[in-house]
């Protein structure tokens, strides 16, 4: 079980995610990145995208095959629901008003869910405004909340964790231009006692070092991980300086 791995960790060392899009690889280039894997492991493997064309599986019995890290699924949508990773981060995307990504998806979801006897770890997905509009926000008809509003955040944040979700997943959109804000990510962290994971839009180590240094417990690398696989020892050797930082 993931879960309880994180919170026995998440206050001692930082955690490394890595995000695989299925659509931006085929078998050979994913088993390239998946060496490299190897050799500089992430803590963790997630799964998804906001279009995704591919089945799900084949892409994780590859990995699977390959790697002994754990596969998650990080779904976009109900098709990219499948049985063959260890588990799922069922987001509920909570900065945003759209009942489907809120509960809707989720009532579908559970029947298949429960009978695949995968780990469901409930998280509380918070996409911020950093520019740009995001393929998240298009495609779930949803708002991000401006990064400005630090107050509308942490109290979002404090909601989930007050409604049971177990990790709070603050979202620049993947490809942001730039990453989540240190001032943010350090008042989210002041406010929650759940393990805070960080993405979109960290290309350089020296962003992963920031956001780990104000507050993420976990961060999520996807866009530059694909451009530039090799790059994943960089991130590791980042997030080792952090071994027992307490
Ligand atoms: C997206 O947070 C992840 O959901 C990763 O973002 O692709 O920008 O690294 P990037």
């Amino acid at each position: 079980m993931l879960y309880p791995t994180l919170l026995s960790r998440y206050n001692q060392s930082k955690m490394l995610i890595m995000l695989i899009d299925p659509d931006k690889h085929d078998d050979d280039s994913l088993l390239g990145t998946l060496k490299i894997v190897n050799q500089n492991p992430p803590d963790v493997i997630i799964i998804g995208g906001s279009l995704v064309s591919k089945s799900l599986n084949e892409s994780i019995s590859l990995i699977k095959e390959t790697t002994s890290i754990p596969v998650f699924l990080f779904p976009g949508n109900l098709l990219q629901v499948c049985d063959q990773a260890d588990g799922i981060l069922l987001i509920s995307l909570i900065s945003g008003r759209n009942p489907d990504y809120l509960i809707g998806n989720h009532v579908l979801a559970a029947p298949f869910l429960r009978k695949s006897g995968m780990e469901v770890i409930p998280t509380g997905y918070i996409l911020v405004g950093t520019g740009t509009k995001t393929s998240v926000e298009y495609i779930s008809n949803t708002t991000a909340i401006p990064a400005s509003k630090t107050d509308i955040v942490v109290s979002t944040a404090m909601a989930a964790e007050m409604l049971g979700l177990k990790l709070i997943y603050l979202e620049g959109g993947s490809g942001a231009d730039s990453p989540v804000n240190k001032d943010l990510i350090t008042a989210v962290k002041k406010n929650i006692s759940i393990p805070l994971i960080v993405g979109g839009g960290i290309r350089t180590p020296q962003q992963a070092t920031d956001a780990y240094t104000a507050g993420a417990d976990i961060i999520v690398i996807g866009n530059v991980l694909e451009e530039s696989p090799e790059l994943l020892k960089e991130f590791v050797k980042c997030k080792n300086q952090f071994y027992n930082f307490k």
